[in-house]
């Protein structure tokens, strides 16, 4: 693997010594507590299996989650790991990829923790561009809390919270993704293990906030929920799997994408001619390509694009923080925190004694602004 982001050297430890590892040292003693059958498994596993790859020892790996069933990814790795607050994920993994550029720093969010808790934090890490890789682990459905509608489930959905069915319209994350200026963009699926792979090394490869939405099978509280794209004659005929350089073609050639009037298209080749399908480009700057093909499907109820939809590079938050600390330093020496926190406009806060109440053992209370003695 070429230079991944956040790891330094390419392939070997601090020592410059080859790391050769296999899922095995990246699997850690804790017992898996996801439902039997849950999809989440089958992501851990190709995760497992692929981390490896990076050539980077486990230590120099750190996996952050909010909370949610997906969020329980960090104790399963054996790797540095942080179990966050609800929908944070996105802010500590920040602070820890901008102040450790030797770490290789994973987000494991869900659909609940990303998009409704977490959105504010989720578009602004993607907005700025941070050395983030960021796995989205969407079940269109709140499974730890058992069972409630999410920002990503279907209009009418019917669940604990919604018993009439929910009344407003999903996020479609990969649109969300691309609107807030994410420079690496891309969808796949669990079941789908060499699939997923081949995503996460494109993930892997690319140097600033890099987001793939993963959808996930909830068997428990959403089963189902795209059967449609892994049904037999699915993948074919339901995913159309989006490569680089290559016309936009699924059901075995007999269907393609074509662009019209700023929107992207479904048509029978046979209809318009093969030289009229569009051709796919993820590194086009302008993101309103990207953005018509994730408007192809809302959700997974339909021909759904796969694979990568925008992979542009762009300075990252990380590096350009880094050139500012350095010519602030040569402009002002090195710093010094607290030199810098009794600099300016700064003063001193006389010692009060508050007269306490003896029985309380608290102030006073001498009305709103209790004076002191
Ligand atoms: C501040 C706060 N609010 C609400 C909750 C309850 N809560 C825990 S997980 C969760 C949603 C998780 O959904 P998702 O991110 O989709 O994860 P999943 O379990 O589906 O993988 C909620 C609302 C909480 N733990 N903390
Ligand atoms: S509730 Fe759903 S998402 Fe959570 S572990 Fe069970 S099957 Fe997986
Ligand atoms: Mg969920």
């Amino acid at each position: 693997m070429t230079d991944t982001n956040g790891s330094g050297t390419n392939g070997t430890g601090p020592n410059g010594v080859a790391v050769a590892m296999t899922k095995k040292d990246m699997t850690s003693d804790q017992e898996v507590r996801w439902c039997p059958g849950c999809g989440d498994y089958a992501i851990l596993a190709t995760v497992q299996s692929f981390m490896p790859e990076l050539g980077l020892e486990r230590e120099r790996m750190v996996f952050v989650s909010g909370i949610g069933c997906s969020s329980r990814f960090p104790y399963y790795m054996n790797t540095y790991g942080f179990h966050g607050i609800h929908g944070r994920a996105p802010a500590i993994a920040s602070g820890i990829a901008m102040t450790r550029p030797d770490l290789s720093v994973w987000v494991v969010t869900g659909d609940g923790d990303g998009l409704s808790i977490g959105g504010n934090h989720l578009i602004h890490a993607l907005r700025r561009n941070v050395n983030l890789k960021i796995l989205l682990f969407n079940n269109q459905i709140y499974g730890l809390t058992k069972g409630q509608y999410s920002p990503t489930s279907e209009v009418g959905k019917v669940t604990y919270s919604t018993p009439m069915g929910s009344l407003d319209y999903p996020f479609n994350p990969i649109s969300l993704a691309l609107g807030s200026e994410a420079t690496f963009v891309a969808r796949a699926i669990d079941q789908d293990r060499k699939y997923l792979t081949d995503v996460l090394r494109q993930l892997a490869e690319h140097k600033g906030s890099a987001f793939v939405e993963i959808y996930q099978n909830c068997n428990v509280f959403n089963d189902g929920a795209f059967d449609l794209l892994t049904q037999k004659g699915g993948r074919p005929n339901y995913q159309i799997r989006l490569v680089h350089g290559e016309k936009i073609l699924f059901a075995d050639g007999a269907k393609g994408v074509v662009f019209e009037e700023g929107s992207a298209k479904i048509v029978d080749v046979a209809d318009v001619g093969l030289e009229r399908i569009a051709v796919h480009d993820a590194h086009r700057e302008d993101p309103s390509v990207a953005f018509a093909l994730s408007r192809l499907a809302h959700g997974p109820s339909g021909p759904t694009p796969m694979g990568v939809f925008r992979s542009v590079q762009h300075d990252t938050y990380d590096d350009m923080m880094q050139s500012q600390l350095v010519a602030a330093e040569e402009k002002s020496g090195p710093g010094d925190l607290s030199n810098l926190l009794a600099s300016g406009d700064t003063w001193e806060v006389p010692e009060r004694r508050v007269a306490l109440d003896p029985e309380r053992n608290q102030p006073e209370r001498r009305g709103v602004d209790s004076p002191a003695v």
